[in-house]
């Protein structure tokens, strides 16, 4: 299990390094950190809610798809996080969230979506 944990952690490390999204092999999912694909387009994100496992870190990878409606700009206002959403390019954001609703924005906060934690 060790080992395996391990191996995972590396191949995180690896795939940031590049721009490609890393291949989903999906050989020991339990072992990963868990990442879950967001679309922004002309309308908001998509899923608008995502729920995760308190207390353990999980990736979130946002792909804005369109330069229609505001989804440049990503916002977590309770993690001080904002980010740039270049059209058609992975973003990924890290997070280990507490038991609870944290909140994430477009830069205007007219978009809304979140992740229930539990
Ligand atoms: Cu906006």
């Amino acid at each position: 299990m060790k080992h395996i944990e391990r191996l995972a952690i590396l191949t995180l490390l690896t795939a940031a390094c590049r721009q490609d999204p890393p291949p989903t092999s999906g050989a020991h999912p339990a072992a990963a950190t868990r990442r879950v694909s967001i679309t922004v387009d002309g309308r908001g994100y998509h899923p608008e809610s995502v729920t995760l496992p308190a207390g353990r870190p999980a990736t979130l990878v946002f792909t804005r798809t369109t330069d229609e409606g505001c989804g440049q700009q990503l916002v977590f206002p309770s993690l001080n996080i904002r980010r740039d959403l270049p059209l058609g390019q992975p973003v990924e954001i890290t997070i280990t969230p507490a038991s609870g609703t944290l909140t994430f924005t477009c830069g205007m906060a007219m978009y809304r979506g979140s992740v229930v934690a539990r």
